[in-house]
């Protein structure tokens, strides 16, 4: 029985602690001794298993479960078409309005008995209805309002791994990968189904097992090393989550003996095909692909002259009759290009490449395109192939893990980020039509839709190493389900799961993490400009560190101004892949909204923002703030050394130090290179080293 380790920082979010209100756990308890399931299944066993663990952790008893009540008062789990027995307790336009992941939960009393329900169409949707009466047990949630009605609004919600067979994981910051160990799988598998519990409590259906850069190792996935799939497939089913592999499109060559790996190449389809085919043989459930070509060094079609619709189209092929999508990245730019002649530009690279491609792929192609067009920076614009393409599926990929953000160092909840993402209006289909509407597929009246979240997860005890990220891995699937969740009512629900009901800690915690994406941003590079991080490893500061800046600083800062001219009129034209409302926004310097100023306009240093404050004068500010603010963060979580467990405090409390000697390194390293640049005081005389 699980959990694989006792640890309540392991635990995250399903630690499942003595309700404090003693009144209401007698109400819930009394329902949640007999569990009524009428039903069999793997999923069901995971469901029987939840409850029966959370009942014992909550309530200290052991629950009798049976398939038919035993007593007057029950909790049952029932599909839809269960029998007569409850049938006549759902409303018509319940039946109707529940999707196939959905369920219901209701609270239904007669002469004879009373019971809470939970029904859904699908196991999983019984599994997501389980973990959410759980939640609201854990939450303290009266009883008596215990109605209902849920489905997700995304379709695919699918978690990404960058994890390497060699147990490394690219961008991982919390330890080596749980998956993986010396090129095998690891022994205990009790740990990863502890992760698939944790990530279908948030409503995730999707896990991609291997880094989109597909060494050699890798590479056999799909071919001797099946068996690793194979068996971490046995525990993801149980969780209703989906199993996918990145490939490298290169196979052919590498594992095949082919001379070749053009997608047009008989050989090469025909032998697709059979991988393929060998693959649902073993996996019948298998997910599908995911492809990052021609990229950052990774083969493609390009080689052979092809275009991706060649490439993804040849590959989804082979999948279709299985049922399989091909999930091809949109995170396609040429590194090494030159950019001095002012029209080059790395963010104009994915629509550039993907617009004319528009309506040529396959039905069971996706295109995974990255919230902003450069790569996960603090702060970037919405990536314009949202509100461009028209007759794409489209999955919108975010960075769970921090690479740019702190790396788990340094406290940023991302949340509030994903959610200016998901709120965008793109304008494609007129006005209110957001990302996350394009995301969810229902304009295109197609489930080949999505978001997928880069994980921030590794094997350290807690998971993500600061004990405060694993909110973001939570948030993550929240929003994927419910996009129109606030921030606030994200963070509310975790915490209250994580560490309980007290009021000081819920108040004070939330404030820390809905403002710690702000005072990240502060600190560290201005105004939407980005990078300015060290190359390689992307931590702490280095203004002119851009990895690919041969030909000139990225931030194109001189002695008079800062910023990237990406205007139509005389930069870049990168403003011209926006729809007409938001071109004219970010065109214009009037219009365009301060944080994100340089990112689409060279300004001189003494350029007036909305508040009056010059460019220079607010980076000298925000960087001061920044680490005034960090000391803040630092102070609230003292105040609540006295409610969290020792463990819990002083490992975030460590890394809160750390992080304020971080940010003092960006104020000073950012402000003096502007004082150096510009010879301009800061107006507040405050001292720059
Ligand atoms: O953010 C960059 C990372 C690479 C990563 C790449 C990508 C997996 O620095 O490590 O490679 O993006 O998204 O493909």
């Amino acid at each position: 029985m699980f959990p694989y380790s006792n640890d309540v920082d392991y635990q995250c979010w399903l630690n499942y602690q003595r309700l404090e209100t003693p009144s209401l756990s007698d109400q819930y308890k009394e329902y949640l001794k007999n569990i009524v399931i009428n039903i069999d299944g793997y999923i069901i066993d995971s469901i029987k298993n939840e409850l029966y663990y959370s009942i014992k952790k909550f309530f200290n008893i052991e629950a009798i479960i049976t398939n038919k009540p035993i007593k007057r008062t029950f909790t049952i789990i029932s599909k839809l078409d269960g029998g007569s027995f409850f049938s006549n307790t759902i409303k018509e336009e319940e039946y109707t309005s529940l999707s196939e992941e959905g369920f219901l939960i209701k609270k239904v009393e007669n002469s004879t008995k009373k019971f809470i329900l939970i029904t859904a169409k699908s196991d999983e949707g019984l599994l997501y209805g389980t973990y959410k009466l759980i939640q609201n047990i854990q939450m303290e949630k009266p009883l008596d309002q215990l109605n209902l009605l849920e489905k997700p609004y995304i379709p695919l919600r699918i978690i990404n791994h960058w994890d390497n067979l060699d147990g490394s994981i690219e961008r991982g910051y919390a330890g080596k990968s749980i998956f993986y160990r010396n090129n095998e799988l690891v022994d205990n598998l009790d740990r990863i189904r502890d992760y698939a519990r944790l990530l279908s409590s948030i409503g995730l259906n999707g896990i991609v097992l291997n880094n989109v850069n597909v060494k050699s190792e890798e590479t056999k996935l799909i071919a001797e090393r099946i068996n690793i799939v194979e068996k971490l497939y046995d525990v993801f089913k149980r969780y209703g989550i989906k199993i996918y592999l990145s490939v490298n499109f290169a196979s052919p060559m590498i594992i095949g003996g082919l001379k070749t790996a053009d997608p047009l190449d008989k050989e090469v389809r025909k032998w697709w095909k059979e991988r393929v085919d060998f693959i649902y043989n073993r996996i019948p459930d298998f997910g599908g692909f995911l492809v990052k070509a021609d990229s950052e060094g990774q083969p493609g079609p390009f080689t052979y002259n092809r275009t991706h619709v060649d490439g993804a189209n040849m590959l989804a092929e082979a999948l279709a009759p299985h049922g399989g999508l091909l999930i091809w990245r949109a995170f396609v730019y040429n590194c090494y290009q030159d950019w001095r002649d002012n029209e080059t530009d790395r963010a104009k690279a994915a629509y550039d490449t993907f617009m004319p491609l528009d309506g040529k792929f396959l039905d069971n192609v996706i295109i995974q395109i990255k919230n902003g067009p450069m790569d996960f920076q603090v702060r970037e614009p919405v990536n314009p192939l949202f509100g461009g393409l028209q007759k794409t599926n489209q999955i919108l990929e975010f960075q769970i893990t921090q690479e740019y953000t702190g790396q788990q160092k340094h406290l940023c909840y991302l949340v509030p980020q994903w959610k200016e993402v998901l709120d965008f209006d793109t304008f494609l289909f007129g006005e209110g039509t957001s990302v996350a509407k394009i995301v969810s597929g229902s304009i295109f009246n197609s489930p080949n839709f999505g978001i997928a979240g880069i994980s921030n997860i590794g094997d350290e005890i807690n998971w993500t190493g600061h004990t405060l990220a694993q909110a973001n891995l939570y948030g993550f699937g929240r929003l994927a389900w419910d996009p129109s969740l606030s921030g606030k009512k994200i963070i509310e629900e975790w915490i209250k799961c994580t560490f309980g009901n007290n009021e000081t800690v819920l108040n004070n915690l939330s404030e820390m993490m809905l403002k710690s994406w702000n005072i990240y941003e502060k600190y560290t590079a201005p105004l939407g400009v980005g990078w300015m991080v060290n190359p390689g490893h992307h931590y702490g500061p280095n203004v002119d560190g851009y990895e690919y800046s041969r030909w000139g600083t990225y931030h194109k800062a001189d002695h008079y101004g800062i910023g990237v001219d990406r205007t139509l009129k005389s930069g870049t034209g990168y403003t011209a892949q926006y729809r007409q409302q938001n071109f004219e926004k970010y065109e214009h310097l009037d219009s365009c909204p301060d944080e994100l100023l340089l990112f689409f306009h060279h300004v001189s240093y003494i350029y007036k923002l909305s508040n009056n404050k010059t460019v220079l004068q607010h980076i000298y500010d925000t960087h001061f703030e920044g680490v005034e603010d960090v000391q803040w963060l630092i102070d609230k979580w003292q105040g609540l050394e006295r409610y969290i467990d020792s463990k819990r405090y002083s490992s975030v409390y460590q890394r809160l130090l750390e992080q304020r000697e971080s940010a003092k390194e960006w104020r000073d390293v950012i402000n003096s290179y502007f004082y150096r640049k510009t010879m301009i005081y800061d107006e507040k005389r405050r001292k720059i080293y």
